[in-house]
């Protein structure tokens, strides 16, 4: 039929049983798939399984079962529940991401985009547990500490893979318009996410020295209220400190932070005063200290800022704390010229003051594009825009995963595995109890030869959310051997005409997938398709109230019982239960 209809909800994660978040959303689906299939639509309503993650890797350990039965074994009892329920779900499309049938056309394509320039690896700073010895992504760092271990999280340097992501923040953005059939609200949070600013750039020069500091500001108008610059600890002007030992005990502080934006707003200003001075580009004489500071990102940016504290609360309180002149800029519309900032900064609109030529413009809106221009004109500065979206780091020191198929000669230099030699399998045989990735100790594993040469194998697996990335084309040729999908099928299907699932993939999920779309597109044709979504539906989360015991365990509802209606006990025992607020269903809270 030419009428299709692709009705797609979210698959799950085969954690033991199905809850009634699942039975909500595929419901929804249920629904749909019937009312189109019988107003005579050609209808495509798959399930699979979202099967890779580290909660296998755990149960595993607990219960000394292999990852891959805990897995099947959980999939085999959600099947059997959801059939229970009489879903109209076409079972002949299943699929699951830990299926080496899967799983092999994912490290194709990570080839595809490695060809093609999209794949690169990087060094970045990662949140490490000292004790795991393992990354922690930034969910899993609890009040800086790891979540499993309690050990202080530290800030590590590893190499990583990343997909190229960045390269399309424009198009991600843009295109969100034309996603008529979405809630405004994702539309939005995607938007804040790759959070586009306009600014400029900012040179200044430093005094008796030939570099100049880079700055990146979306307030160059307060300029004048300049007092201080602030340098990441990696920034390149750091490479002249780094024998310094009170400097390498600065960095190593600073390191003790983690890596989230949230956590370094939130931690305490640290700064190294290097005694150089930049030159203010308007004010003769006047010399600005440079610092090093932990709260300013090397990957935002140019990893470089002008502080200004009367309008910036960081840099208050990092001027305050350091002794640094704060000069007001901007006076609220309401208040006279000879306002001044004291008890804390104030970011928000106004008049110039104290700034020379500026004065009397308005705040931000005409003063920014003002001095954007008179810096221009003298070569100070050119206008600038920035984007917040970082690369997707996919690499993961984790076995639950798929295998990157990459090989590392004995320069180190990293190859693709020849395509006739895929898929790289997990290795079945495999000692979990290993602290670190257990794929890094099995020596047997890690060596390959090709053509007669020995080669190590790359041991990180790829972030699970790549697996869900291009699900969707799967479904529409599941069988096909030779690639992960057949061109045909695509077209007729795709794009998915309705998406439904839960609000908190409205990010990552669905922007690693909007991306996945732009990758196969890019230098290919063939590939028609930029977006997987045509509509999307963000069903509720189902909640129930929380339960714990006097020493803080979660406790489910099958383990309390009503007295009298009120007081809430600990089943068959008189020990009193803490009712805590009605939350989203989850199994870490047992409210399930
Ligand atoms: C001077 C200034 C004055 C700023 C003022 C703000 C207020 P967005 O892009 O919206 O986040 N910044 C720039 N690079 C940074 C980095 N690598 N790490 C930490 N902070 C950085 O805001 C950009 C603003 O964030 C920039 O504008 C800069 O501080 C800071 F009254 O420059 B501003």
């Amino acid at each position: 039929s030419s009428k299709k209809f692709y009705c797609l909800e979210m698959f799950p994660y085969p954690s033991g049983k199905i809850h009634m978040g699942h039975v909500r959303n595929y419901t929804i689906g249920d629904v749909l798939a019937r009312y189109k299939y019988l107003n005579g639509f050609n209808v495509l309503h798959p399930m699979g399984w979202d099967a890779f993650g580290l909660p296998a890797e755990n149960a595993s350990k607990l219960n000394n079962l292999h990852p891959k039965e805990w897995t099947n074994k959980n999939i085999k009892v959600m099947k059997d529940q959801l059939k229970l329920l009489g879903l109209s779900i076409d079972w002949d499309l299943e699929i699951s991401t830990c299926d080496k049938e899967y799983y092999k056309h994912q490290q194709e394509l990570f080839i595809e985009f490695y060809n093609q320039g999209l794949v690169s690896r990087k060094e970045t700073y990662v949140n490490w547990d000292p004790v795991e010895k393992t990354v922690l992504a930034n969910e899993q760092v609890i009040n800086g500490k790891g979540w499993r271990s309690n050990a202080v999280v530290e800030r590590k340097k590893l190499s990583q893979w990343f997909f190229n992501i960045t390269k399309f923040s424009e198009e991600l953005l843009n295109d969100l318009e034309n996603l008529n059939g979405w809630p405004e609200k994702v539309k939005l949070m995607q938007k804040n996410w790759i959070g586009k600013s306009f600014g400029c750039e900012i040179n200044f020069k430093l005094e008796n020295r030939s570099e100049f500091i880079n700055v990146f500001t979306t307030r160059p108008d307060t300029i004048f209220g300049a007092s201080f610059l602030a340098l990441s600890v990696d920034h390149p002007l750091s490479m002249n400190f780094k024998r310094q030992t009170e400097f390498k005990n600065f960095k190593e502080k600073c390191n003790k932070t983690g890596t989230t934006e949230e956590a370094l707003a939130n931690a305490e200003k640290l700064g190294f005063n290097t005694n150089i001075f930049a030159e203010h580009p308007f004010i003769k004489n006047k010399k600005i200290p440079v610092f090093f500071a932990n709260f300013v990102l090397m990957d935002y940016g140019s990893g470089a800022i002008f502080g200004c504290p009367a309008h910036d609360q960081r840099d208050f309180d990092f001027a305050k704390k350091y002794n640094l002149n704060i000069r007001t800029v901007v006076r609220p519309f309401d208040k006279e010229d000879n306002f001044t900032v004291s008890d804390e900064a104030y970011p928000g609109p106004g008049v110039l003051i104290n700034s020379d030529f500026l004065n009397g413009l308005n705040a931000p809106s005409d003063s920014v594009k003002e001095t954007i221009k008179i810096l221009e004109d003298r070569s100070l500065g050119k206008k600038k825009v920035n984007y917040r979206l970082k690369d997707w780091g996919v690499s993961r020191q984790r076995y639950w995963g798929c295998p990157i198929p990459i090989m590392y000669d004995e320069k180190g230099t990293a190859h693709p595995i020849p395509k006739s030699m895929l898929p790289v399998k997990l290795p079945e045989n495999i000692d979990l109890k290993v602290k670190g990735n257990p794929l890094d100790s099995n020596a047997d594993w890690k060596e390959i030869s090709v053509d007669g040469k020995i080669y190590k194998r790359e041991t990180d697996t790829l972030d699970t959310f790549v697996c869900s990335s291009w699900y969707y084309l799967r479904f529409c040729s599941p069988k096909e051997n030779n690639y992960g999908f057949r061109k045909e099928d695509i077209d007729y299907w795709m794009p998915v005409d309705q998406y439904i699932g839960g609000v908190e993939h409205a990010i990552l999920h669905l922007l690693y997938s909007r991306f996945f779309m732009r990758a196969l597109n890019y230098q290919n044709t063939n590939f028609k398709i930029k977006e997987p979504f045509k509509s999307l539906f963000t069903q509720g989360m189902v909640c129930h109230e929380t339960y714990k015991d006097k020493n803080n365990n979660w406790l489910s509802p099958d383990e309390v019982e009503k007295v009298e209606g009120k007081f809430v006990k600990k089943i068959n025992t008189n020990e009193n239960v803490i009712v805590g607020p009605s939350e989203s269903m989850s199994k870490s809270k047992k409210n399930v």
